[in-house]
């Protein structure tokens, strides 16, 4: 059968209409969420040896003494003894000058030493995160941040229960309300500031598939290991805004879930120290987007933070951060960087 010219461009007109509404259809299709009541880790761990898996927790960690044994020991007490959800827990220390190694090694978790592989103004937690999963052996890698103050073992299962369910889920990530705490005093609802006044507002601006995720920038997310390993990171604070950015424009949100986590109280930081953490997040974004040909800029950004109180002859806040290329371009799951 001969195609008229005449139905070329009419076809190719309702092709491109085809892939406008697949595109919205993919904005508007809300992601999958669940809760973390949802899942029994002693169901999860059947259906994980059934489906013949491994899991592993990575935990990043820089002087987290305080917190770090306790969340390894509920892991291991809880999933590895309890029931057989988790086969290794590995803790990325970041050269913490504190005993966080020693601590992380005596509650029973792995702590691999990192690679001497970047200049040590890159190293921040990104770079730590790569290197934690470039040392692990599980299937799915769930990664938890180790100041988390009222951890149980539910930031695990928690993330695990969407991916063992459901074989076309590659990403699952935490969210929970978020009380800012000083002192005794807990404020619901007044932690995640960097999320509502830095990223929320730049992803809804370029990138609103992301934004209407709970907690973009949330510490705790699982992913299958093949996909972490075909995912650049970000080095420093951008690492969770540059993963989903790269998530999205690979097509994988669908394989994209939530869970709900209740209530997380982590260590709660000051003013200036998270400007720095949305210097770096935004720095992340208008990378992104220049390599998304969604802006165009006409100079080169500067690199330093500056504070009102700096005097000109100070010494600017440098907040270094590059994007560390993929471990593998290719893997037996089916993802390609
Ligand atoms: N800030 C920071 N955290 C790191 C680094 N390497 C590992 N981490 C760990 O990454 C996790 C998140 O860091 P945190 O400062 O709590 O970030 P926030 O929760 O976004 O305020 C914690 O478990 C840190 O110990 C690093 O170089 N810088
Ligand atoms: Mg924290």
């Amino acid at each position: 059968m001969s195609i008229s010219h005449a139905t070329i461009p009419f076809r190719s007109a309702w092709l491109q209409m085809y892939f406008y509404i697949m595109s919205k259809a993919e904005i508007t299709e809300p992601m999958q969420v669940s809760d973390y009541r949802d899942f029994d880790p002693r169901v999860l761990a059947e259906i994980k040896a059934a489906k013949n898996l491994r899991l592993s927790v990575l935990l990043p960690a820089l002087n987290e003494e305080a917190t770090i044994g306790n969340i390894v020991s509920i892991i291991r007490k809880d999933l590895v003894e309890n029931c057989q959800l988790v086969d290794e827990i590995v803790v990325a220390d970041n050269a913490s000058t504190d005993r966080t190694s020693q601590v992380a090694l005596e509650a029973g978790a792995t702590v691999p030493v990192l690679p001497d592989n970047i200049e040590e103004r890159f190293r921040g937690k990104g770079w730590t995160l790569q290197r934690g999963v470039e040392h692990c052996v599980g299937d799915i890698v769930i990664c938890v941040d180790s100041d988390i103050r009222n951890f149980t073992s539910r930031f695990v299962y928690g993330l695990a229960g969407p991916m063992l369910a459901d074989d076309s889920v590659a990403f699952v990530k935490a969210f929970y309300r978020r009380p800012m705490v000083s002192g005794k005093e807990a404020i619901p609802d007044f932690g995640g500031r960097v999320t509502e006044l830095t990223a929320r507002p730049m992803l809804s601006l370029f990138y609103p598939e992301l934004a209407r995720m709970h907690q973009p920038l949330s510490g705790e997310y699982a992913f299958r290991r093949c996909l972490a390993r075909t995912l650049p990171f970000w080095s420093g604070y951008g690492v969770e805004t540059g993963l989903l950015i790269h998530i999205l424009r690979r097509g994988l949100l669908g394989g994209v879930a939530e869970v709900n986590m209740g209530e997380r109280i982590h260590r709660n930081r000051n003013l200036r120290d998270l400007g720095r953490m949305s210097f770096g997040i935004l720095k992340t974004i208008f990378a992104e987007l220049q390599a998304d040909g969604l802006v165009s800029l006409a100079s080169q950004i500067e690199t330093a933070r500056i504070m009102s109180t700096d005097l000109p002859s100070e010494p600017a806040d440098e907040i270094p951060q590059i994007l560390i290329p993929a471990i593998d371009t290719d893997c037996p799951g089916g993802y390609h960087a």
